[in-house]
């Protein structure tokens, strides 16, 4: 064992993995034996299923000992970058939250190391798997946790197939980011055979305006995310007109999702528990993918376009939603005379709507109420960028910003504005979250993509070759590196 493990060491060490605790991408870490997935086209004729992508999120690579495959993971704290400028700090697994995407074939023998770089225990949860007892990874009934600065090593024989994940079973940690997808490839090829196949971690995180660590224990959800991603900066899903497409969805948080495609009928194929028996596929464009679950999707992208996927929850549908305080009850300069409360419009006596409240009030809800700001819930149009040279505060490179786009009788409809303020891209900022994927989608769709959501492109075959050769350019010119100012350093 220790003669293996020093071998080990050695070949991670010599690969950089204990000199940092960035994934290694697969071209880095090439060994025998081992298949470089993800970053090339799916090659059919060998009989192998197509390989995973998980978009915004790595794999993570392994290397072959005997017949074992053997991957390393390091349970740590991580900056990650939610939307262009809202970093914050989550835990993870090797720089990721999610961790990085496992793939194996049913039947592998696997080995995994966990080191604990938390400054607290751990625990590692393969949920669902069939492992002997002892590998199960629940603190105190199979296992000790691993402390601080501590390592355990898991090996099984994996004999499941399906979109499975693996998490830290502590509650707390669960909340904190640290989860990633394990996915295990039957032996025989699943038929229709996918063409596309993909692998989406639904999480949520409570952050407060301003500050950057999840409160693990705040049930108000205000940040949505697809792989570590709010909308806009989630990645596509880029497809060719015609193929067949499957889209793992994997939920590990607080709330049930129910996730909506546009533009196609899809049929539920797996779950957490694997394959699901080809009577039950009935149609449908919504799965409600609840805590704890996976759901396999697929369908046939017969209908070109840049289709909508998200959660359907409307307050997941939003980025950093929080009660609005400051807009709604806005005027021209603080009264003279009056307190910091009645200043910012807080009632102190009477009715909102009197006469003498109404109009001071700030959310239109009388006559006389000129002092206010329209303001609306849905996203700016799209300016230029770089306009409102009048607005430091809200100038960021390819910020774009307009009037917000309100009828002139706003104020006095009621419902009018709504209670709530999103900190996010209610502006759109296309060029903040450009990438190939994002190529061809139309000026100012980066205002309307917001929390759980993501675009599935079903593209035709020369707009499709385009993105292709605008990520090869991509990855030519940098391998390492998303080409975005400001952006966290991360694999795809
Ligand atoms: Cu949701």
């Amino acid at each position: 064992m220790s003669s293996r493990r020093g071998f080990l060491q050695n070949v991670l060490a010599g690969a950089g993995i204990f000199a940092s605790a960035r994934v290694l991408s697969a071209q880095e870490m090439q060994m025998p034996g081992m298949k470089r997935r993800g970053k090339k086209e799916t090659v059919h004729d060998d009989g192998s299923p197509a390989a995973v992508q998980t978009p915004d999120v790595p794999d993570l690579p392994f290397r072959m000992d005997g017949n074992v495959k053997e991957f390393h993971l390091i349970a740590e704290p991580v900056k990650q970058e939610i939307v262009p400028g809202r970093v914050v700090d989550l835990w993870g697994y090797n720089g990721s939250a999610p961790g990085p995407t496992i793939q194996v074939n049913q039947g592998d023998r696997v080995r995994i190391i966990v080191d604990n770089h938390l400054p607290e225990a751990t625990s590692m949860h393969w949920h669902g798997f069939e492992v002997p007892v002892e590998m199960d990874g629940a603190p105190g009934a199979s296992q000790d946790p691993i402390a601080p600065g501590g390592r355990f090593v898991y090996e099984f024989t994996l004999n499941q197939e399906g979109t499975y994940f693996y998490h830290s079973h502590m509650a707390m940690q669960e909340m904190m980011g640290m989860i990633g997808a394990f996915v295990m490839h039957p032996k025989n090829v699943h038929k229709p055979r996918v063409d596309k196949d993909f692998a989406i971690i639904l999480q949520e995180y409570a952050i407060l305006p301003n500050i950057t660590v999840p409160n693990s224990m705040n049930m108000e959800f205000n940040w949505l995310t697809f792989n570590g991603k709010s909308g806009p900066a989630t990645t596509p899903l880029i497809i060719r007109q015609g193929e067949r497409v499957r889209i793992r969805l994997i939920n590990l948080g607080m709330d049930h999702h129910p996730i909506h495609l546009h533009g196609h009928q899809f049929v539920v194929t797996g779950t957490e528990g694997g394959r699901q028996p080809e009577s039950t596929w009935g149609p449908g464009n919504t799965v409600l993918v609840g805590v704890a679950q996976s759901r396999d999707v697929e369908f046939v992208a017969n209908n070109p376009g840049d289709w909508m996927l998200h959660c359907h929850l409307p307050h997941h549908m939003m980025n950093q939603m929080a009660s609005m305080v400051g807009p709604m009850s806005r005027r021209n300069g603080m009264p003279a005379g009056l307190d910091m409360e009645r200043g910012m419009g807080m009632l102190r006596q009477g009715s909102a709507t009197s006469e003498e409240n109404g109009p001071s009030l700030g959310r239109g809800m009388g006559v006389g109420s000129t002092a206010e700001q329209t303001m609306s819930n849905s996203p700016l149009t799209a300016g230029n960028p770089m306009q409102r040279q009048d607005m430091p505060g809200m100038q960021r490179e390819g910020m774009q910003m307009a009037k917000p786009d309100v009828s002139t009788n706003a104020n006095s409809v009621p419902g009018f504005p709504q209670d709530a303020f999103m900190e996010g891209p209610m502006m759109a900022m296309d060029r903040m979250v450009d990438k190939p994927e994002n190529f061809g989608l139309r000026p100012g769709w980066s205002g309307f993509m917001a929390g759980m959501m993501t675009f599935v492109r079903v593209l035709p075959q020369d707009k499709y070759d385009q993105i292709m050769e605008l990520r090869k350019k991509r990855e030519d010119k940098n391998p390492m590196k998303m080409e975005m100012p400001g952006m966290e350093h991360r694999h795809e």
